[in-house]
């Protein structure tokens, strides 16, 4: 199936279910993609050999990579990283994942500010623009094993929202109201 994303509803229970709306509202990938938000779907089963992978790779200049196991034996710090990871923030790099095992979420803020909800499972490569507001959660499965990309030495550095003078969050909302006409609200 098809990389699912869709609207998410509003609640404080736990961050791991799916949170659709009723009835449920799902986004297209294209709509995505006008948010800056890019997907590929490969497969993971062999990806030190993909070709598809490597091609991208050399394209976008991802010559730094590494490995992320989310769960509590082999994540130092699991608690707080969780925690931080579902922390509404931005970098100012592109944040590029790719879903070898296991699935998640990724939420992004969408126009108006909605929250977008992204179903990433073995096989997604995602990649978030510098500047965008999200936030990433496990889903009940509670595993998820992601390769990070990076150009260049890797920066994680994370600032939490509110961020609308960081120079990447003016770049993207400059660069989302060019392409769709529909400003971002800042907060
Ligand atoms: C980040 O910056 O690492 C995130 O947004 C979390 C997703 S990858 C575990
Ligand atoms: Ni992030």
């Amino acid at each position: 199936m098809a990389m699912e994303a869709w609207f998410m509803e509003d609640s404080d229970s736990d961050p791991r279910l799916p949170h659709h709306r009723n009835p449920k509202e799902f986004v297209p990938l294209d709509h995505l993609a006008e948010l800056g938000v890019l997907h590929w779907r490969l497969n993971p089963t062999d990806y030190e050999n993909d070709q598809e992978l490597r091609k991208i790779r050399e394209t976008r200049g991802y010559n730094y990579m590494d490995l992320l196991d989310i769960c509590p034996e082999k994540l130092n710090n699991y608690e707080d990283k969780l925690k931080n990871f579902y922390t509404e923030h931005i970098h100012a790099d592109e944040e590029i994942r790719y879903c070898l095992e296991g699935s998640g979420y990724f939420d992004v803020r969408g126009k108006d500010d909605r929250w977008i909800r992204i179903w990433i499972k073995a096989g997604d490569l995602i990649i978030l623009p510098a500047g965008i507001y999200h936030r990433f959660t496990l889903d009940t499965t509670n595993y998820v094993k992601l390769m990070r990309l990076f150009m260049g030495e890797p920066v994680w550095t994370a600032y939490n929202r509110p961020q609308e003078e960081h120079p990447a969050r003016k770049e993207y909302v400059e660069s989302f109201t060019k392409k769709v006409g529909v400003a971002l609200k800042a907060h």
